[in-house]
């Protein structure tokens, strides 16, 4: 990877050896709740973990079922800003980001005391020209520490014919990096984009099965391609903190996922708000 600086392009070098800097070393368990000791040693390494076996079946249909019925009270194609923090406003989203497999392994990499920080369904459907530059998450927080995972839940396949998730492995072992303003496309899901080439054989695609999840540390760099198949691509992320960690930007009221909240950095909110209409929704984005 490619970084720009003094307005020439430097090698980054990805640190080899040295650990996830996520600060939870002394707050994770020895006895991992989800993921085995290897799994732990991954995601510290590569920043990445996957796939992670998460929902039924069962839990998988009503998922879906439940999306596909927002998206046709949405209109098909909303404004990705519509798919923001479902699980603030629809209890199967919450269920989803609540689910107690998912915080099992979220416990594993970022300790016991956790809250659910943000969530945004990321929707390519057959034949979608929408894609992610690659980005780091923590970029446009401005967090304290890199104690917060995301969770990627497939909802369907994601391969790399669908446009899975590529993530650089080891990138977040140097932290946040620099970003410029991304090409500005109605198709790319996010504004900002890294200020490095990122070669292709340095991309691992994030295979999922439907039901599966993946694990992405804060600083990893990651995007996505187009949706080239006849099949849709729904993945839902999610996002979690522990308390410890202050962020710069105002954000969205989180909830406590588990564990304890002794810092008081977050706006908490006791009973997230249930809403169904379609105007309702509409004004979700600016909650
Ligand atoms: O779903 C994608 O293609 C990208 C997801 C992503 O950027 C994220 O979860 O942070």
């Amino acid at each position: 990877m490619e970084i720009a600086s003094g307005g020439g392009r430097q090698p980054m070098t990805i640190l080899k050896g040295k650990r996830a800097l996520s600060g939870a070393e002394s707050e994770v368990s020895t006895m991992p709740k989800a993921l085995s000791h290897n799994q732990i040693c991954e995601y510290e390494q590569d920043g990445v973990v996957f796939p992670i076996k998460v929902l039924t079946e069962g839990e998988l249909v009503t998922a879906r079922s439940a999306f596909e019925t927002l998206m046709k009270a949405l209109g098909e194609r909303p404004d990705s800003v519509l798919l923001r923090h479902l699980h603030l406003f629809h209890g199967w989203a919450r269920d989803l980001a609540l689910h107690p497999r998912v915080l099992d392994a979220v416990e594993d990499v970022i300790g016991p005391d956790i809250l659910l920080h943000s969530s945004t369904v990321f929707c390519k459907r057959q034949r979608d020209p929408g894609y992610v530059s690659w980005h780091q998450d923590g970029y446009y927080s401005g967090l304290s520490e890199l104690q917060y995972t995301s969770a990627w839940l497939a909802l369907t396949d994601s391969c790399p014919d669908n446009g899975c998730m590529r993530v650089v492995r080891g990138s977040h072992r140097q932290g946040i990096v620099p970003h410029n303003r991304a090409f500005a496309s109605p198709d790319n899901f996010v504004t900002m984009e890294i200020a490095c080439r990122v070669e292709e054989n340095e991309a691992t695609d994030v295979n999922l099965a439907p039901g599966e999840m993946s694990l992405h540390h804060v600083a990893i760099v990651h995007g996505s391609n187009p949706n080239a198949s006849d099949r849709p691509r729904i993945g839902y992320a999610v996002r979690y903190v522990s308390p410890r960690v202050r962020q710069k930007l105002d954000h969205y009221p989180t909830i406590l996922a588990r564990g304890h909240d002794r810092f008081g950095h977050y706006r908490l909110l006791e009973e997230p708000p249930c809403l169904h209409s379609r105007k309702q929704l509409a004004r979700s984005g600016s909650f």
